[in-house]
């Protein structure tokens, strides 16, 4: 299979604003993890340069009939949107791989068809949440009508960075609202294309505009502004924190955040099917090499099952090639920069420091055409209060804890802080069902790991892992607010 050449990829290093590319002075460096090579420069919006872009969206929410017209109709608007993005697979996929970790092979066959067909799963929801008739007295009428914001102000991470964006605009496009967009400076540039083919697709100019920059500038400056009414945001739970604690100050508005996670994997001893289980396993935390919010970090089995099964995890681990997004052959892609890569072996020292035994990995592969490649690590002997158990460590890193009855394995699978997903392996529908009912999480998988294409199925975490969900119904109604209305029917009789 062909990939591409990185050095050819050129890339639209500018903000989208009123549906043209504005470029500005170099300010930031953007370097493919792949081989920690500078690619491209972006410019950073400073908060003048935000001003503008939220200005601008506003103005295009008010005077085009973007929230006015017939829903059916924004509906084929983001249909045809979704079509030209997946016709633009060639391009797209290359600009999401150079510079992000996201293996050229995987962003062809899935994160660009995911894109599109996530907008289209929106576009199917433009005319089904008008509201609702209130069960009022008999002489009234009560309706609770559902309206668009204004502009709802996005922040997306680099890890899935095209997925992400398609998630937070496209449920607030939707619902009749403008987008202002921050994507990661890791991974700025697919937001570009994807609103240049969003003003194709007939989005009016304006609507979806990009600004881009660090968090601190930039960043503030989106969540500050008083004109953005509601915030949407991917990323860690201190940054989300930050986000909330900002809007609060700044005017308050609703957020939506969507944080970190420890997510447990609970392995009954009598879960089916002991390879294709290994397979999961090891596939929920190596995945984008770990670098996946609902990575399933923390392996809790029962004792009859460990070794057998984590031998067979550890032959999965052993068998993954790490190497370039832009290379067909590797399975194992990079970490997203130096700095996550250093916290990620500083997180794995600092395990091994409080008693977890290596059984394999440990640290980064060595040598390579530059970048970072974390050898999938697994650890064990840990208990609860160990930080490779109580940190999101984003890389390859799998604990393993063992526990004789369902109760101690319950108990274990709780974490302190996050709740965002957790995975239940057993026969037994009764107690996989306990199971889902004793986790504190925002998703249970029962036998299976990992999202599905059932867009439909809301995504979100509980405590510390966020408010409220992308995806479902639920993400469509997040981005409307709702005007009650009573009509007295006897004044005019
Ligand atoms: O994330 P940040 P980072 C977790 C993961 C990772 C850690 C750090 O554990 O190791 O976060 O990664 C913007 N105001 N996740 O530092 O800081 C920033 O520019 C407004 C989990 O990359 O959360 C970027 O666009 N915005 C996660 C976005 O926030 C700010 C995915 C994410 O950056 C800001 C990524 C501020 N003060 C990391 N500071 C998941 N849930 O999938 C930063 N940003």
């Amino acid at each position: 299979m062909s990939s591409f050449n990185p050095q050819t990829v050129a890339v639209p290093a500018g903000h989208f604003i009123g549906g043209r590319l504005v470029a500005g002075p170099p300010a930031l460096q953007v370097r493919r993890p792949s081989d920690g090579q500078v690619h491209a420069d972006l410019p950073l919006a400073d908060a003048t340069l935000v001003d503008e872009a939220v200005q601008n969206a506003w103005q295009a929410w008010r005077n085009t009939d973007w929230a006015r017209r017939a829903p059916r109709e924004r509906a084929r608007v983001l249909r045809r949107w979704a079509d030209l993005i997946e016709q633009s697979v060639a391009t797209l996929a290359p600009l999401e791989s150079v510079c992000s970790t996201r293996p050229w092979r995987d962003a062809t066959a899935w994160d660009v068809p995911f894109t599109a067909e996530g907008l289209r799963f929106f576009a199917e929801y433009a005319d089904k949440l008008g509201g609702e008739v209130a069960a009022t007295q008999h002489d009234h009428l009560g309706m609770v009508v559902a309206e668009p914001y204004g502009v709802v102000g996005a922040i997306t991470p680099w890890n899935f960075p095209l997925v992400m964006m398609s998630w937070k605009v496209g449920a607030a496009l939707a619902a009749g609202n403008a987008v202002v967009l921050k994507p990661s400076e890791l991974t700025p540039y697919s937001a570009v294309r994807l609103a240049e083919l969003a003003v194709q697709a007939g989005v009016p100019p304006g609507l979806f505009n990009v600004v881009q920059g660090d968090g601190r500038t930039t960043g503030e400056a989106l969540t500050r502004h008083p004109r953005i009414a509601k915030m949407t945001f991917t990323g860690s739970t201190r940054t989300g924190a930050a986000i909330m604690a900002s809007c609060a100050l700044n005017g308050p508005k609703p957020v939506t955040l969507e944080l970190g996670g420890k997510s447990p994997q609970l392995v009954f001893d009598d879960a089916p099917g002991i390879d294709r289980l290994a397979g999961v396993i090891a596939g929920a935390i190596t995945g984008n090499a770990g670098q996946v919010c609902v990575a399933g970090s923390r392996l809790i089995v029962q004792r009859r099952l460990a070794e057998p099964l984590v031998e067979r995890i550890a032959q999965r681990f052993a068998a993954l090639r790490p190497g370039a997004t832009w290379d067909p052959e590797a399975t194992l892609p990079p970490i997203i920069s130096a700095p996550q890569a250093a916290r990620i072996v500083d997180i794995i020292e600092r395990a091994r420091a409080a008693g977890a035994q290596l059984r394999c990995g440990g640290g980064l592969f060595d040598g390579g055409p530059g970048g970072a490649y974390c050898q999938p690590t697994l650890l064990e002997g840990v208990d609860d209060s160990n930080p490779a158990v109580q940190e999101e460590i984003f890389g390859p890193v799998l604990t393993v804890q063992t526990f004789d009855d369902e109760e101690e394995g319950l108990a274990l699978a709780a974490h302190p802080h996050y709740g965002l997903a957790a995975g239940v392996h057993t026969a037994d529908i009764g107690r996989a069902l306990r199971a889902m009912r004793a986790l504190s999480a925002g998703t249970v998988w029962i036998n299976r790991y990992g999202r599905s294409s059932d867009f439909v199925i809301p995504t979100g975490g509980y405590h510390q892992s966020g408010i409220g969900k992308d995806l479902g119904r639920q993400a469509v109604e997040a981005n409307l607010r709702f005007k009650s209305v009573l009509i007295d029917l006897a004044a005019t009789h």
